[in-house]
């Protein structure tokens, strides 16, 4: 840092001789270090400057920034969090760690890729627009947090100075202040064949209290006493599966205070858009029972909100049968290798070559073993754990399954290129192998069809009823509401 600003000022110096005027000192910095700069001198919290490869940012093309979204990151250390943005080619503008230090990844005039598929309807310059693909309006806060876990007092003070500062800066407003889990719409799954709520952070033990009471965001804080909110909780208005005008009403409301009623995209994948005005049910149905959660994880007082489930889901759904897959191919493969083994044994083979087999065999053993399996029993596991349960993908054991093929390539060349490997044996041996082969093939896609089948049908059975009981609508949720448009009028 010192360096450049020094070749800069000497360069400031020769231009100011020629050509005074034209040069601030402001310019010889870029806008990163500008903005780092400023934060410096603005916070009294440690802030690293640690800039986001360009390719993974781009230009807001001419839209302000109006709002803050606030994110946790799943990933547990601010160093996972870093190669996860960059592994995934997304950025975010700052990054919060659990000390309260704080990381300036993306110059804050640009567009980092944070918010995704999103929308807010919000007014702008006095008019009311329906705001979509947030990335353009916003900047992006990263808060370190697994998703299980509280968020320690250090790092909630550092978030409210540092939303603070952004506030004045940006001249933005108090209610344009958001978490990632509302403005991240309901889209259509097809993995699933539902509708799933697209992102949950930061989840419920966030401070939204502390903020407010600083200024920033909406929130009836303590305006009700933890009694009243429980007795409201226990008054249940509507509930899924009603109809109502009331309920159509409720709707109406809550897309007038921000939120997308309905989905991103409808089963055919078109965009639904706009929502303002769009022809709402009546009813009280799965896809409002999400729009009800993501107004519950933020809205709702922190005596009540801690009820809520930390995670979307309770049910774990890891795979037993995974068990049974890790024996079958482990089975499968011993027999190959008691076959090959007896095929092959000396005089078939030389001594050399023998013992090379039974290192390639053992090496190949170490790919599909059960340490193997249990590798991925583990990361499956992890995956379920984060908040990406809702959303399966077969991309954690593809490298398995392929590694498992490639690897048996390398096996069967090294036997074919045996010195002492007569043709007939070389045909035996191939035909061993492949038949092997297409048996392990079949039982991993008999693994993955097992898998998601289990899982559409714990979402279905287990899951949606449950989240749509927690989500019930109560004389709380529109107690809440009230004072919440009261309090945005006054904005
Ligand atoms: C970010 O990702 C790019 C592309 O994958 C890679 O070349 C680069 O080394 C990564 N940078 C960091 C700091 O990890
Ligand atoms: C509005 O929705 C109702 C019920 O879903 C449907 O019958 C009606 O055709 C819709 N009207 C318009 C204008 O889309
Ligand atoms: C997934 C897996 O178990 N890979 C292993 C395959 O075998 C090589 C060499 O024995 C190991 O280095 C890999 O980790
Ligand atoms: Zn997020």
């Amino acid at each position: 840092m010192k360096l450049i600003v020094k070749k800069c000022l000497s360069v400031l110096f020769l231009l100011l001789l020629v050509a005074p005027l034209l040069y601030g000192q402001q310019s010889c910095l870029s806008d990163i270090e500008n903005d780092f700069q400023d934060l410096k001198t603005s916070l009294k919290n440690p802030i690293f400057l640690d800039p986001a490869p360009s390719l993974n940012y781009d230009d807001r093309e001419g839209k302000k920034v109006l709002m803050v979204v606030v994110h946790h990151t799943e990933s547990p250390t601010l160093k996972s969090t870093k190669y996860a943005l960059n592994s995934s080619g997304i950025s975010v503008q700052l990054i919060v760690d659990r000390d309260g230090s704080i990381t300036l990844m993306v110059p804050l005039e640009k567009r980092a890729w944070h918010a995704g598929i999103s929308y807010a309807k919000v007014q702008v310059d006095n008019v009311v627009e329906e705001l979509r693909k947030l990335n353009d309006y916003s900047i992006g806060i990263e808060i370190v947090n697994t998703g299980l876990e509280p968020f320690p007092e250090e790092q909630m003070k550092s978030v409210k100075d540092l939303i603070l500062y952004l506030m004045k800066r940006f001249k933005i407003r108090k209610d344009m202040i958001f978490s990632h889990a509302e403005i991240g719409t309901i889209v259509y799954n097809s993995a699933i064949e539902g509708y799933a709520m697209r992102k949950p952070d930061p989840h419920k033990l966030f401070d939204w209290e502390l903020l407010e009471k600083s200024g920033i965001g909406l929130h009836i804080g303590d305006r009700i006493s933890p009694q009243d909110a429980e007795q409201k909780v226990n008054e249940v208005l509507y509930k899924v599966g009603d109809k109502s005008e009331n309920i159509l009403k409720l709707k109406k409301r809550l897309n007038g205070f921000f939120y997308k009623i309905l989905p991103w995209n409808d089963r055919e994948g078109n965009m639904i858009f706009p929502d303002n005005n769009a022809n709402y049910s009546n009813e009280f149905d799965e896809n409002f029972a999400w729009v009800i959660n993501q107004f519950s994880m933020h809205h709702l007082p922190k005596e009540i909100r801690k009820d809520l489930p930390l995670k979307l889901e309770q049910e774990d759904i890891l795979p037993e049968f995974l068990v049974k897959y890790r024996n079958l191919i482990f089975s499968e493969f011993l027999s190959l290798s008691d076959k090959t083994q007896l095929s092959l044994k000396p005089p078939f083979l030389n001594e050399e070559d023998y013992k090379h087999l039974l290192s390639s065999l053992a090496e190949y053993e170490n790919n599909i073993s059960s340490d193997a399996f249990a590798m991925l029993m583990y990361k499956i596991k992890l995956y379920y754990d984060s908040y990406l349960r809702y959303n399966i993908r077969s991309s954690l054991y593809i490298p398995f399954r392929l590694n498992s093929f490639e690897k048996l390539d390398i096996l069967k060349n090294e036997i074919l290129s045996f010195k002492s490997i007569s043709p007939e044996k070389a045909i035996e041996v191939s035909n061993l192998i492949n038949e092997f082969r297409s048996k392990i093939l079949s039982d991993f896609q008999n693994f993955e069809k097992q898998w998601f089948q289990e899982f559409k049908d714990t979402w279905k059975q287990k899951f949606i009823p449950n989240m749509e009981r927690q989500m019930s609508w109560t004389a709380l949720h529109e107690t809440v509401l009230e004072y919440l448009e009261k309090a945005k009028k006054e904005v």
